[in-house]
């Protein structure tokens, strides 16, 4: 039995049988994956055969939760979906701060996993142990803003609710999960693999106290731990700004997605900062639950055409329908950003499929007849609306656009695979790497291609000095995607304070024993992070069909090949034996032998000793 923290459940819904159970949290599982992103690999990694269609009622959809998720204490309210992808064909995952989250544990359960497909377009509602596949005919087809006020006026204000749009329906590869008029998760394409089960919505209420060890322990630290983040320095910009305040940074360091990823700057930075976010389209501020320091930004577009309309804006949505588009106007980038929340459409991978085909059509590598008569340029939002609007509905040439940019080069062929702006399949999201060697490592090495999510370190390397080529940046990019990706994917709790406002990493083991009663250092959650990387590495080696090199591993052509013609760092590029070097250093120091594969004495060492088993079979039996 647990002592708290884990709910100690799992609940399994299998669509095509339209039945479901609930099996107890395996020990083991919680032990020594945690929660979220832990649990998500695992099972992943025990349940799906090899080789499955991310498409197929074959795979696997999961809800994951942590120990730490939903209960009072600060940033709280966030959860993991995550399914192999159809995006990349690889591991892939989402985080996304909802009250469903808590809703989640209220009803008991620590995840979902759903299987199979239904017969007919369906919504899942859960309470308690009360579990019912409904019909959901009719919010088929219609947008998320809408559906989610059909739910909830059904079934009350106080319920959870994760719901896909058009895009999801439709398969759309970037399709993501959404939920509250304005969270979104899930980039490589867990829209689609909820939209391929038939799957519209999930609804939960839960009705009991999520049960924690010392409750009392649990009141007192997180009283202290509220104040503490209360009193850091930025809190008051945090809250007016949350990531908009990025825009004004990235620009000043050269990293601003500039016209698919040619520039780090951008001449109209300053109109789609956040400084003007703030003053001119602000209009309300909200957060996940049991956050202190909201930093969903509400804003209202003011001029011309799309006067009214109200989206929730964050950097990457910004940078990536802004400035990469070479959009210079926040009314513009809100319609924007409202089209793909009501859609479902991922908003980085969007702006750079968008992003790809504007150079390409500039370039004549594409012609106004492929494109349905539509003729993209640098700055017409018009043009994006219309492809927004073909890609959800997969329409003409939005049935290719829906693919991704890597496909999408593929068909078009033409060197353009040298200007498609991803790693592993996925977008990349929304820093430039001419003039970051570290950055453009931690994307391609991210363990669901190029994300943020894992890869953030630009901050540090910036600090560190952009041009050191060294072990130790190796070293602690590692640290800092173990800490990313390792420790709050699994406690499934947000990461912004510490990075945002210095909040100690040190209150994770207290609050973690706190709530479980068993005590875990932080080095101790460090080595659970690298079990965690590398079983997401034999995955993805697994459903590559064990066809695995280092160039997978490898950021765009763009940034070797093209230098910046802008900016404070014109002419700057990354340097591929420097890239090399940085990358064998990382294998090197992740026990990883030199086409990247985890070897398997660093398997055995981290009790994967069947994962090592598996991989070395699979290699005897192939070569
Ligand atoms: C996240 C990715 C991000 S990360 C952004 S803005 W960011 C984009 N948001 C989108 C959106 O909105 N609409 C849409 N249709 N597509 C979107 N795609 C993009 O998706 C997210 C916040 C943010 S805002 C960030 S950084 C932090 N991310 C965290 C994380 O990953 N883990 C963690 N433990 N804590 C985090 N805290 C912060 O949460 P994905 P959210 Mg999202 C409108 O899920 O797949 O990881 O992609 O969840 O509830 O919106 O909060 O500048
Ligand atoms: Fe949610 Fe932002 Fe608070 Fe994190 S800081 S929990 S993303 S509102």
């Amino acid at each position: 039995m647990f002592k708290g923290g884990w709910a100690g459940r799992i609940l399994k819904i299998d669509l095509t049988k339209r039945k479901h159970t609930v099996v107890e949290l395996p020990r083991d599982l919680a032990e020594r994956f945690v929660g979220g992103r832990g649990f998500a690999i695992k099972i992943l990694w025990d349940e799906l055969p090899r080789g499955t269609d991310p498409m197929s009622p074959d795979n696997i959809l999961i809800f994951a939760t942590g120990p730490l998720t939903g209960l009072k204490i600060p940033s709280s309210g966030k959860m993991i979906v995550a399914s192999k992808s159809p995006l990349t064909g690889g591991y892939g995952d989402g985080n996304i701060g909802v009250r469903m989250a808590v809703e989640l544990k209220k009803a008991g359960y620590d995840a979902i996993i759903i299987y199979g497909r239904a017969e007919k377009p369906s919504y899942v509602y859960i309470e308690d142990k009360n579990v019912q596949i409904r019909d959901a005919k009719d919010l088929w087809g219609m947008k998320t803003y809408e559906a989610d006020d059909v739910l909830r006026e059904a079934q009350g204000e106080d319920c959870g609710v994760l719901l896909i749009g058009r895009a999801g329906e439709n398969l759309v590869r970037y399709s993501v999960i959404v939920a509250e008029k304005g969270r979104a998760g899930g980039r490589p394409g867990m829209g689609a693999v909820m939209g391929s089960k038939n799957l519209k919505a999930v609804v939960i209420k839960g009705t009991s106290e999520i049960p924690v060890h010392d409750e009392e322990k649990v009141e007192i630290l997180a009283e202290e731990a509220y104040e503490t983040i209360e009193r850091s320095p930025n809190y008051e910009f945090w809250r007016k700004q949350g990531t908009m305040a990025t825009i004004e940074w990235a620009q000043a360091n050269s990293v601003l997605p500039t016209h698919n990823f040619r520039e780090g700057v951008f001449e109209l930075a300053e109109e789609i900062g956040g400084l003007t976010m703030e003053k001119v389209h602000k209009i309300a501020q909200r957060g996940c639950p049991y956050c202190n320091m909201p930093c969903g930004n509400i804003v209202i577009a003011k001029r011309g055409k799309y006067s009214g309309i109200e989206s929730e804006l964050d950097y990457e949505n910004v940078a990536m329908l802004g400035s990469n588009l070479g959009i210079g106007d926040m009314n513009s980038i809100i319609a924007l950003n409202r089209l793909c929340d009501e859609y479902g459409l991922d908003t980085i991978s969007t702006g750079s499929v968008l992003g790809f085909l504007f150079e390409a059509f500039e370039r004549g590598l594409i012609t106004r007849e492929d494109l349905d008569g539509l003729s993209p340029r640098w700055g017409d939002e018009e043009q994006a609306l219309l492809l927004i609007e073909k890609i959800a509905n997969k329409e003409g040439i939005g049935r290719i656009l829906a693919l991704g940019v890597k496909a999408l080069s593929e068909v078009i062929g033409k060197g353009s695979a040298g200007f498609a702006m991803h790693v592993k399949g996925l977008e990349i999201s929304a820093y430039d790497c001419h003039a970051a060697i570290g950055m453009a490592l931690a994307y391609g090495t991210s363990p669901i291609g190029a994300h943020h999510k894992d890869a953030w370190f630009i901050a540090w390397e910036i600090k560190m000095g952009r041009n050191v080529v060294s072990r130790e940046k190796v070293e602690r990019l590692i640290y800092m995607q173990n800490i990313r990706g390792g420790i709050f994917e699994t406690l499934t709790v947000c990461r912004l304070p510490w990075i945002e406002l210095g909040f100690d990493l040190d209150w994770y083991p207290r609050f973690f024993e706190a709530a479980t009663g068993l005590k875990m250092s932080l080095n101790e959650m460090l080595v659970i992070a690298e079990r965690i990387y590398c079983l997401i590495r034999a995955f993805w080696i697994r459903e590559n069909n064990y066809n695995w090199n280092r160039y997978m591993d490898y950021p765009p052509l763009r940034w070797f090949e093209e230098s910046l013609t802008k900016g404070p760092l014109k002419n700057s590029k990354l340097s591929y034996s420097d890239y090399d070097k940085m990358l064998s250093w990382y294998y090197e120091l992740r026990g990883w032998n030199s086409n990247g594969i985890p070897k398997p004495e660093t398997l055995k060492g981290l009790g994967l000793r069947e994962v090592a088993e598996e991989l070395k079979k699979a290699y005897e039996d192939k070569f």
